[in-house]
């Protein structure tokens, strides 16, 4: 896939600039009195899961421009992902997504194994109908007015428990895009009512050992109103359904200038957290690359993160959610896992006695100048000696460019059609 002599080489070339920049680093962390090699196995040991359906190009409503060698099939999709966690060493699980990815569950353990990557949350897909399915989705699934579309929706997601069990997953994620386009179209409380009892089904199928996630959105593709709109609804899901039903956070998924990291503490505060998907935005759910456009809202959002380390049962997932239309989606998911590794580095170079010191003195100033200070910090040194130290690249997309793997792939694999648009 990548040759091991491949990344040597380019890391061996960059060695000694990495050596005096780490240790430049180290001294300067050292006046603030933060251990450097401390900080870096932190990062070291962080993970960040890759969403199966980001290797492949997304679209829009209006159009999909295939790449060049993209994924045919689960098990493509899954070596790409390889080379993604060779790479970088920051991501060692994938999310999948049924119908999408179905495959036999063995030759999915071993193609993962293959790679040295396992299998985070499973994602059910109710919000468009697939091949072969008795009733339609156009009227929403576990909210639907009727009964049988509901039962069908609820055995999807059995379903994918089932398919999770046998991969070594231990959760599952749950996006619908039920709702309605039309003041009038539904009774609010009717359909919350039906998505609830539909989500107990569900919830009566988790395994003990297992998480539920549900993931709000706050319009589309219901244009008038969504079923499970923002993180007020989606508690009140958690907290109805029980202990292992938790709420996901996807950062696209909220109006501008909404206050995540607030949303991310209170969630914490309840300890509801389930889990994030990571991608960044300008207007809406845009599906950029994380930290394209606002990489101080990422390191807030660690901010919190890593304050709340420690506590009981906190414990979130984390993912990317990603859809790449102009760049090519494995260099995009390699810099996105790397941004989210950036923020964690950022976060945990907070003084926390400091900052509390600040706030209880009422130091706006200082307060908001520690969380400036840990922001502005270049830790590239460290998340590059996190990577050479495991046999990762030192620089990621050099590496891919320089495997060509890119132009095998696109020899191998047949060409995409480019019909149809897609959100996802
Ligand atoms: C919906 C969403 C959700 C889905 C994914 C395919 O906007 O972000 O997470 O599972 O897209
Ligand atoms: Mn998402
Ligand atoms: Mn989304």
């Amino acid at each position: 896939m990548i040759k091991a002599s491949l990344i040597e080489d380019d890391n061996e070339r960059r060695a000694a600039d990495l050596a005096v920049d780490y240790d430049s680093l180290g001294e300067r962390l050292d006046r603030r009195g933060i251990d450097i090699d401390k900080v870096k196995d932190r990062v070291a040991a962080y993970g960040v899961a890759i969403p199966s359906w980001g290797v492949g190009t997304g679209g829009t409503r209006f159009a999909r421009f295939p790449g060049r060698g993209e994924p045919a099939n689960v098990f493509d999709k899954l070596d790409d992902c390889g080379v993604i966690h060779r790479l970088t060493g920051a991501t060692p699980n994938v999310s999948l997504h049924i119908p999408w990815d179905k495959a036999d569950p063995a030759e999915l353990r071993a193609k993962a194994e293959e790679h040295g990557l396992g299998f985070d949350a499973m994602n059910s897909n109710t919000f468009q109908d697939s091949p072969g399915q008795a009733l339609s989705y156009k009227f929403g699934s576990l909210s639907h007015a009727d009964p049988a579309v509901r039962r069908q929706a609820v055995e999807h997601n059995l379903e994918c428990i089932e398919i999770g069990r046998a991969i070594g997953s231990t959760a599952l994620t749950v996006w619908v895009g039920d709702g309605s386009n039309f003041p009038g179209q539904v009774d609010f409380t009717r359909q919350f009512d039906r998505y609830l009892e539909a989500m107990s089904a569900v919830y009566a199928g988790l395994p003990d050992d297992w998480r539920l996630f549900t993931e709000h959105k706050m319009y589309e593709p219901a244009f008038y109103s969504t079923v499970v709109q923002d993180w007020g609804t989606n508690l009140m899901i958690a907290q109805h359904l029980g202990e292992r039903a938790f709420c996901l956070v996807d950062l696209g998924h909220h109006a501008p200038n909404v206050n995540i990291e607030m949303i991310v503490a209170r969630l914490i505060h309840a300890k509801k957290l389930g889990g994030f998907h990571f991608n960044d935005s300008k207007y809406g759910d845009d599906d950029l690359d994380t930290a394209a456009i606002d990489p101080y809202r990422l390191f807030l959002v660690f901010n919190e993160l890593v304050a709340a380390e420690g506590k009981p049962g906190f414990d979130p997932a984390h993912m990317l959610d990603q859809s790449h239309n102009v760049t090519d989606p494995i260099e995009s998911l390699m810099v996105s896992a790397m941004e989210v590794q950036r923020a964690y580095a950022q976060a945990l170079l907070v003084d926390r006695a400091a900052l509390e010191g600040a706030q209880e003195a009422n130091d706006a100033l200082m307060a908001t100048a520690e969380l400036k200070r840990a922001f502005r910090t270049d830790v590239e040194p460290i998340l590059a000696k996190a990577r050479s130290d495991k046999g990762a690249a030192i620089d990621p997309v050099a590496a891919f460019r320089a495997s060509g793997y890119r132009d095998r792939v696109a020899a191998e694999r047949p060409e995409a059609s480019g019909a149809g648009g897609g959100i996802v």
